[in-house]
């Protein structure tokens, strides 16, 4: 898909400690409420949040879901970091506050995107969940909307990194009209308002297209707000 409406929104050069700080970013708004931005993480930031993901899956490993009611295993495997992350098994899906294999809590997120987090939702309320997926170069996440969180006012912020991957957007009925985008290493996205709800998934990954992972494939991050912030008393 192309895009005419490029809107540069900061220009200040990046510090270069491996904190997630990019230097111009661009903003795309593809529809109302969905916001793309190409690049949002540099090589270098790239590699940083990479290194950061692999510490992460050492300490506490990805986990394989399986699809409600019949138990059929996803493709994609999954790792949350935060308060409360996604799982999906035979009984359905929830959010739960401990890894379903190991009963440890999640690993922390990262501060790096806590930090991303609060510049691109405006410092809405504190994420609880991110959930790492990944891609090998056969899976693919089919068309489905994200509605296990009590708050659908939060936006959900999307990093890729590694190989590309086909995208797919459609509208907040299964039968909708839907676009596609290609989403590269370092890409970001974010989801909120009258996209909030829409259905997504991804159709297939592009082998080889990016030297970012060794091993291939695609890791995507979900960062997330589930529960509703508490307001605070006047
Ligand atoms: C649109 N992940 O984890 S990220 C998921 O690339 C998921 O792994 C895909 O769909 C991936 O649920 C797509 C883009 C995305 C994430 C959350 C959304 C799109 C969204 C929430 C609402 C609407
Ligand atoms: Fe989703």
């Amino acid at each position: 898909m192309r895009c005419s409406q490029m809107v540069p929104i900061a220009t200040q050069s990046s510090s270069t400690n491996g904190m997630i700080d990019s230097a111009a970013m661009t903003r795309i708004e593809i529809k109302p409420g969905f916001i793309y931005f190409p690049t949002l993480l540099n090589r270098e930031e790239q590699e940083s949040l990479r290194d950061e993901i692999y510490v992460a899956i050492n300490a506490a490993h990805l986990f394989q879901s399986t699809m409600p009611r019949w138990g059929n295993p996803m493709s994609v495997k999954m790792l949350n970091l935060g308060s409360l992350g996604w799982v999906s098994d035979k009984s359905g899906y929830r959010y739960q506050k401990r890894h379903p294999v190991t009963g440890e809590a999640w690993p922390p997120i990262f501060p790096s995107l806590l930090k991303l987090w609060g510049r691109l939702t405006n410092n809405y309320a504190e994420p609880e969940a991110c959930l790492i997926n990944y891609y090998s170069s056969t899976a693919k996440m089919s068309l489905h909307q994200d509605r296990d969180e009590e708050d659908f006012n939060a936006p959900v912020v999307s990093l890729s990194l590694g190989d590309t991957a086909l995208f797919r957007i459609g509208t907040s009925e299964r039968s909708g009209p839907t676009q596609s985008i290609k989403l590269q290493s370092g890409d970001g996205l974010i989801f909120d308002g009258p996209a909030r709800l829409d259905f997504h998934g991804i159709d297939r990954v592009y082998k080889e297209t990016s030297t970012l992972l060794n091993e291939g494939g695609r890791f995507n991050l979900t960062i997330r707000r589930v529960t509703k912030p508490v307001i605070a008393a006047p």
